[in-house]
This record gives structure tokens, sequence and C-alpha cells, in this order.
């Protein structure tokens, strides 16, 4: 398997993975800071132009939910076996993706992406982004107050999802102080060596 990869959030939740099942996959750099999402190379695997992509044998999969989803249905490890049970992870990605990625990325790209390039931030979508959080970090909390885990009493691909996006949520400065069950969830994420041997940013 091939992971086209930076070391932000969505290729994140995809390295992270990889570690936690222990899977062979080589990493291809692709620097978001120079461009080359927009190489033609590069948009042959993805016309969308961004990471990750995982490319295994034949398929070639963008979009890091269907990637996390792949990679449970391949293995059949951190992922469950029942109709029930996968659609539950479904549901907690599509509701990452949903509710708590967009306004997420209004933060994090102008506090975090647009100072790295130099860029000026857009106060107005940090503003609009903090406001939208508080009501899907809210669901989390009172999930995460009955549930170690997103999809219970066991480590899956869903926190793969999860652990990236809350940590550059936190790295942009949004407070959790509100949040004591993400908190604690986001510290118990950081704890695991797979994600800490997951590339980051400086800083970040
Ligand atoms: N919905 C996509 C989002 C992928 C995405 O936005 N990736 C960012 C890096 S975290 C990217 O490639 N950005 C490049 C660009 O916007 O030009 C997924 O979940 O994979």
């Amino acid at each position: 398997m091939k992971l086209y990869y930076f070391p932000s959030p969505n290729p994140q939740k995809i390295r992270f993975a990889l570690n936690e099942l222990g899977l062979q996959c080589e990493d291809v750099p692709i620097d978001l800071a120079r461009g080359e999402q927009r190489t033609p190379e590069f948009l042959a695997l993805n016309p969308y132009g961004r990471v990750p992509v995982l490319v295994d044998g034949d398929l070639t999969l963008w979009e890091s939910h269907a990637i996390l989803a792949y990679l449970g249905e391949k293995t059949g490890k951190l992922w469950p076996t029942t109709a029930a049970g996968r659609a539950d992870a479904l549901r907690w990605l599509f509701f990452l993706t949903s509710s708590i990625s967009p306004p997420t990325t209004e933060v994090v790209f102008n506090r975090i992406a647009v100072k790295l390039s130099g860029g000026t931030p857009d106060e107005a979508a940090i503003a609009r982004g903090e406001r939208a959080l508080p009501g899907p970090l809210g669901v989390l909390e009172r999930h995460l107050a009955k549930h170690k885990w997103i999809l219970g009493a066991d480590f899956s691909l869903a926190d793969c999802d999860y652990g990236p996006t809350l940590n550059v949520l936190d790295k942009a400065g949004v407070s959790l102080a509100q949040f004591p069950q993400v908190r604690a969830y986001l510290d118990a994420i950081r704890a695991r060596r797979a994600w800490q041997e997951t590339p980051k940013l400086p800083g970040v």
C-alpha cells in the first residue's frame, strides 16, 4: 500500500490507523505548502487535489473516512463485525465530517495554516467556527461521559478519526474547558504510541 501524506489532520487519521493496525504502508510525501497536491500526477490520483490518498493494488481511494472504513473492512480489526456496529461506526464518522470538521477547519485554517503560508487570518471565519463548535462538541461530551472510546469500551478506527481533529482544534487554541470528557479523551489519544509515532507539523 502507498499513502500520499502530509502531516495535517486528514492524512494523520490514516497514518494513525495504519500504526494502530500494524500495517506496512509506504508514505509518499505530498508537500501542500509547495502545491504538490495540484500537479497533474497527483490530480490523476485525486481529482479534488487533497490528501490523504491510499493506493492498495488496483484500488485508489481518497476521502479519509472511506479509507478508514476500507481499512476496517480489509483487516477486520478495530472495526465492528455486525451490521448495526458498522452503521454506528459510520454514524460517528459522518458526524465528524458533517458537524465537527467544517467549523474546525474555519478555525484551524485561519489560526494555523494561513499563518504558515504568511497570509492574513479571516477573523470572521474564526468567530463563525468557534460559535458552531460547542453544539457538536457537547454531543461528543455527553457521549464520552458514558463511553471510554467513540464506539464504546474498545478503541477503534473511529478514534483514529476523532483524535487528529481534536488535537488540531486544541492546538489552534479552541478551549475544551467546558468539555472535560473530550479533554480526557484527547489526552488518552495522545498517550497512544501509534499517535505519538504519527508525524506532525512543528508545534501542531
Ligand atoms: N474530506 C477530505 C478532506 C481532505 C483535506 O481537506 N485534506 C487537506 C489536508 S488535511 C488537503 O489536502 N488540503 C490541500 C488543499 O486544500 O489544497 C478527507 O476527509 O480526506
